[in-house]
């Protein structure tokens, strides 16, 4: 190429305009990527990996590395062709020079085809370089081996040809070490990379993707690789459930430039897990082709019910809510220029995806279900089910409104309320069984600790269907306590108590008990959980009695260092708790509800990993809670993934 001939310019207003971009990232990283807590970290790994992602949508790319190193730095390999190493004729420096020195405003890098990083921070390398202490790329590329580094966005030297490779060989290698001082946490985490890396080998099919950890003592890897694309993506998000069907739909076609792929799967299950992608990028608030995947589903179903009978010509149409009760599905569109929507600029606003999802959908389902009448049977009967349930769950909360707007606001019988007004005072605890129940409410300190005794396992919200959920006593207590309704209803500033304390025995069935209470709160308020007011209580595992002193340890480490202190003889006696039952009231207070000395666990939300809900805990000691009870619960992973 003739440009390439050309000599670069020694140091023009190229460069220094280059310099200026990225400053303006390191002064303002947060508008480039997000963030610069541990999702902008995990963010930079993606804008490096997405760029080898486009290489494989262009069709020469097969297999992606990456490799968590010992420095908590990261390496990005592909066997793509390699970026670029001639000279750009408008920058004057090699190509590969230009895609890590200047800031670009994201979108398509011409040529045709998607860039994939567009979406919500799709920068690219350059930003990525900017926030990184040092940066370095290797280029396989006509039998050459090039190299170059760079050092807070700076480029050290020219980029230098360092020795050979195969004429077959290319690709490209780039090591980054994030910039401490920048990002609030520089290590990373294998598990978040783990699961976006998943995410994006289902959307891509074909491409492999491998993940390696090398860091001493937790060294790991995995690799994905889906020939079936979404498909085993919905394969892999029913993996758990029953499904009602053996097929899993399949639709693709391109439509308006828009290319179109949905997948999906019912199971017998009562909610529904749609995700929508554009440009292989996740969009949680959804959007134009969501919409037309919507609309296209209710109408083809209907007619098809309609034409083959299965609706009565007096019966009301299925709703759409009906038709994806227990719904899987994956609907991926590639555009040529994505417009984000709405507050946090996630939901797709391109109104021609609207338009080729419904008509790429429509077109194939309606021929699915005339080739496939028994899986379009069972559909259909599903849905119908899903519509009586719905009507009579209308019904039952139609009389709770009325009840309540009646007698005013009921509160449970089994509620032992607190005598404070000020919700912001207030705490309820939510306990396990009548008898621990019982001592709670000796125990509670009356003016702002309300207590709620729950008999046995509550209801699994994920298993039944509204009507049955809205039926049972245990659920209703809870609405009806907490004050603030549910769903649509939902209002925070009802609610009648700062803090929502679930309290079970600390042991498999408790866990397994607080974590259908937190199924509940999280699938009908899921805002209690955003805004911090659910928590879990920690009873203590072990008192430990000597010489008529007492201690209680919270965890086999702390009893072992409570154990280091006083002595290992024969004065101890150790008790063993097996449940709160075995505590009485002034344990009980003393341990798990005084809020000077008890532990409560923060329940939070990871919107982070979209597939992936995610509950985690932060640990709330009291304040005179000495500083050497550590638990290893403080960032334990708790539910991880409500679906499975
Ligand atoms: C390993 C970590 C991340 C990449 C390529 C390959 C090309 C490329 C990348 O072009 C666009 C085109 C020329 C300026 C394209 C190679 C065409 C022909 C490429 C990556 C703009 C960039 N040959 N592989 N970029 N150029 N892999 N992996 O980043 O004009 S980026």
């Amino acid at each position: 190429m003739a440009e390439e001939n050309k000599k670069a310019n020694e140091y023009g207003a190229d460069q220094i305009q280059i310099l200026e971009g990225l400053e303006a990232v390191r002064k303002r990283p947060g508008m480039y990527i997000g963030s610069t807590s541990s999702r902008g970290l995990h963010h930079l790994v993606y804008e490096i990996v997405d760029n080898a992602v486009d290489e494989a949508l262009a069709g020469f790319c097969s297999e992606i590395e990456v490799t968590i190193n010992p420095d908590n730095s990261i390496t990005v390999i592909d066997n793509g062709r390699g970026i670029p190493v001639g000279i750009n004729h408008k920058a004057g420096i090699p190509a590969v020079e230009v895609v890590f020195t200047i800031l670009h405003a994201g979108g398509k890098f011409g040529g045709g085809g998607y860039k994939v990083s567009g979406g919500l921070h799709g920068v690219g390398a350059s930003v990525v370089n900017a926030l990184s202490d040092w940066l370095s790329v290797e280029i396989r590329r006509d039998g050459k081996l090039y190299e170059q580094r760079y050092e807070r966005g700076h480029t050290c030297y020219p980029l230098k040809e360092i020795g050979t490779c195969g004429e077959d060989e290319s690709g490209t290698k780039v090591t980054f070490k994030p910039d401490a001082t920048i990002f609030e946490d520089v290590v990373y985490d294998y598990d978040t990379l783990k699961t976006r890396l998943r995410e994006t080998a289902f959307l891509t099919k074909g491409l492999k993707i491998t993940l390696i950890d090398t860091r001493e003592g937790i060294e790991q890897e995995k690799s994905f690789h889906y020939e079936g694309g979404i498909r085993e993506f919905v394969e892999y998000l029913n993996r758990s459930k029953e499904a009602l069907y053996p097929s899993i739909m399949y639709f693709e076609g391109k439509k308006n430039n828009v290319l179109v792929e949905v997948s999906m799967q019912h199971n017998d299950a009562y909610n529904e897990s749609i995700y929508s992608f554009v440009n292989n990028i996740n969009t949680p608030e959804g959007g134009t082709h969501l919409e037309g995947f919507r609309n296209a589903l209710t109408k083809t179903f209907n007619d098809y019910a309609r034409s083959n009978k299965l609706l009565k010509d007096s019966e009301p149409n299925l709703s759409g809510e009906d038709i994806r009760e227990g719904l899987t599905a994956i609907i991926s569109v590639k555009i040529e220029d994505p417009q984000f929507e709405g507050q946090t600029k996630q939901k797709l606003g391109n109104s021609e995806a609207r338009g080729a999802v419904s008509s790429v959908v429509s077109e194939q389902l309606t021929y699915f279900l005339e080739q496939n009448p028994s899986v379009a049977r069972t559909i259909v009967d599903k849905s119908i089910l899903a519509q009586r349930a719905r009507e009579a769950a209308r019904k039952a909360r139609d009389m709770t409104r009325r009840k309540t707007a009646l007698e005013g606001t009921s509160l449970p019988g089994k509620l032992a309320d607190c005598s404070e007004k000020d919700p912001s005072k207030c705490e309820i605890y939510i306990v396990e069984g009548d008898s621990a129940g019982g001592s709670a409410k000796t125990a509670r300190s009356r003016a702002t600790q309300a207590i709620l005794p729950l008999r046995g396992k509550i209801l699994n919200v994920e298993k039944a269907r509204l009507d049955r959920i809205y039926d049972n006593a245990e659920i209703k207590a809870m609405i009806t306590a907490f004050g603030t309704g549910i769903h649509d209803d939902f209002d925070i500033t009802k609610l009648r108590y700062d803090k929502i304390i679930i309290m079970t025995d600390a042991d498999v069935d408790g866990a397994h008990i607080a974590t259908l209470m937190l199924t509940f709160i999280y699938r009908f308020m899921p805002e209690l959980i955003k805004q911090g007011h659910v928590y879990l209580a920690k009873p203590p595992l072990y008192k430990l009695e000597k010489n008529r002193q007492i201690w209680y340890a919270y965890s086999d480490e702390e009893l072992d260092g409570i154990l280091a202190e006083v002595g290992r003889d024969t004065n101890n006696k150790i008790q063993r708790y097996k449940g709160l039952g075995e505590m009485d009231p002034e344990q009980l207070w003393e341990t798990t509800m005084d809020p000077e000395r008890r532990i409560l666990l923060r329940v939070n939300m990871n919107e982070e990993e979209e597939s992936e809900v995610d509950l985690t805990f932060n640990t709330l000691m009291g304040d005179k809670v000495e500083p050497r009870r550590e638990f290893i619960e403080r960032n334990a992973k708790f539910v991880k993934n409500l679906d499975i």
